[in-house]
């Protein structure tokens, strides 16, 4: 893409693009929530929709000017449909955050109780965090990863659903190196007459790629972000039922079924005008995820992933559960003598050309600012073309890095190997070449 004209207005923000574009050229990005998109998302979200507003659905809106916008959503919301088996999509949401606070909107009046995995234990802010909305304007029970296993333990999850009897119970992951089970949790939600969330954000393109169970054949709602695993641009989608099963329930008086309480709680609800570069850039990912390409894609990041968590752990570096089954793990360096330091070694292996996060792990006594753990994932590296053999490569720089994380001399030999490594895998060569 030329960017003759950028360079020319705003040479600043020209050479901040110029130099993000060397950073992750140059680097291995291994933040399990990024990915690498392709040229035709990118020229989908930087085309002339943004200039347009759009309040309302696909023949029912408030503006005038409308007919292109519509069959540019209406063929997200089909792909969305087909992409996941869902009877219902909602493609407006700016992000995974508001995506869910939808959902709480549509589904739950303020002070009702849920339940969801503890952030700690590998869930999400959005899922009840006393900092956050859905801590703060609803009552939160979380569950809790086993001390021991350090996995879900679906007995006792069960069990305080039948206590608790929440309204809604979230099944989702942004931490949690193991497989949801969806079917479990749906059969707790039936039990005990609670709404069913699975929030795939993480792992939508591991669902779409057929190598993590689908929840949308149980689960009332689903959310997703677009931007992690999927590899579309950044924003969110809601895919539900249509029938809303505990109607008489919880919305005797309403006359909206599941589809619409949620279309509603978006727009009007929440959002005004959707980013329909965004919502375009959402479409050409979803037939881009459709192809079979993308089914092998999905198998490799789970591949690179484990042989990732293998090479790591086979280097003495401990791991949350002992692997992975999914896109991501979780180091836990106490073992390794390093409680607290997951902001150092994360810093030190920025030095080395790795980007990763710091991250809590189970039952972390260090703070969420200064964690006792990394977490690493493989979507970006996948995306670029890396196989198992980089991941070895990678895993022993990583070990290395953390085996000494003070020696700074030692990180700029590591970023200098990690370059050369990542030389055989361009990204976006001719993204900021001018005319
Ligand atoms: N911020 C995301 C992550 O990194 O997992 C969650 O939405």
């Amino acid at each position: 893409m030329l960017m003759n004209k950028l360079h020319e207005t705003d040479p600043e923000i020209y050479e901040t693009i110029v130099n993000e574009v060397n950073r992750i050229e140059n680097g291995v990005e291994l933040i399990p929530s990024e990915n690498f998109v392709s040229k035709s998302v990118m020229q989908a979200m930087s085309s002339v929709f943004t200039n347009k507003y759009s309040e309302g659905y696909p023949k029912k809106r408030y503006y005038g000017g409308q007919e292109h916008v519509d069959v540019m959503e209406q063929l997200a919301i089909d792909r969305a449909k087909e992409l996941f088996s869902a009877e219902h999509a909602n493609v407006h949401p700016y992000s995974g955050s508001p995506a869910n606070h939808a959902v709480f909107f549509a589904l739950m009046e303020l002070g009702d109780k849920f339940m969801d995995m503890n952030l700690g234990s590998g869930g999400h802010l959005t899922h009840g965090s006393p900092v956050n909305f859905s801590g703060k304007h609803y009552r939160n029970v979380p569950y809790f990863v086993d001390r021991e296993t350090e996995l879900l333990d679906m007995d006792s999850i069960r069990k305080i659903a039948e206590r608790e009897k929440p309204k809604m119970i979230i099944s989702s992951l942004t931490a949690y190196p193991r497989e949801l089970p969806f079917k479990e949790f749906c059969e707790i939600c039936k039990d005990v007459d609670a709404y069913s969330l699975a929030d795939i954000n993480h792992i939508a393109g591991l669902v779409v790629g057929g190598v993590h169970p689908s929840p949308c054949s149980d689960t009332d709602v689903t959310t997703t972000t677009t931007h992690k695993s999927l590899r579309g641009p950044r924003g969110a989608i809601i895919l539900s039922k249509v029938e809303d099963r505990l109607h008489d329930k919880y919305h005797p008086d309403s006359k909206k079924n599941l589809a619409q309480l949620i279309d509603s709680a978006v727009f009007p609800g929440l959002q005004g005008g959707p980013h329909n570069h965004t919502i375009a850039g959402k479409a050409v990912a979803f037939k881009e995820a459709m192809q079979p390409e993308f089914k092998e894609y999905a198998r490799q990041i789970v591949k690179n992933a484990k042989a990732l968590a293998d090479e790591l752990m086979s280097l003495r570096i401990k791991l949350v559960t002992d692997g992975t089954d999914n896109h991501l793990m979780l180091i836990d360096l106490r073992p390794s003598g390093l409680s607290g330091r997951g902001k150092q070694v994360q810093n030190a292996l920025d030095r080395a050309g790795i980007t990763v996060n710091k991250n809590s792990v189970p039952y972390d006594e260090s703070s969420p600012f200064n964690p006792s753990g990394i977490r690493l994932g493989t979507p970006a590296v996948t995306s670029r073309g890396m196989k198992e053999s980089e991941m070895q490569v990678i895993a022993q720089c990583i070990a290395l890095v953390i085996k000494d994380y003070k020696d700074k001399a030692q990180q700029v030999m590591i970023k200098e190997d990690i370059a050369e490594l990542v030389s055989g895998f361009p990204l976006y060569p001719d993204l900021t070449v001018l005319e």
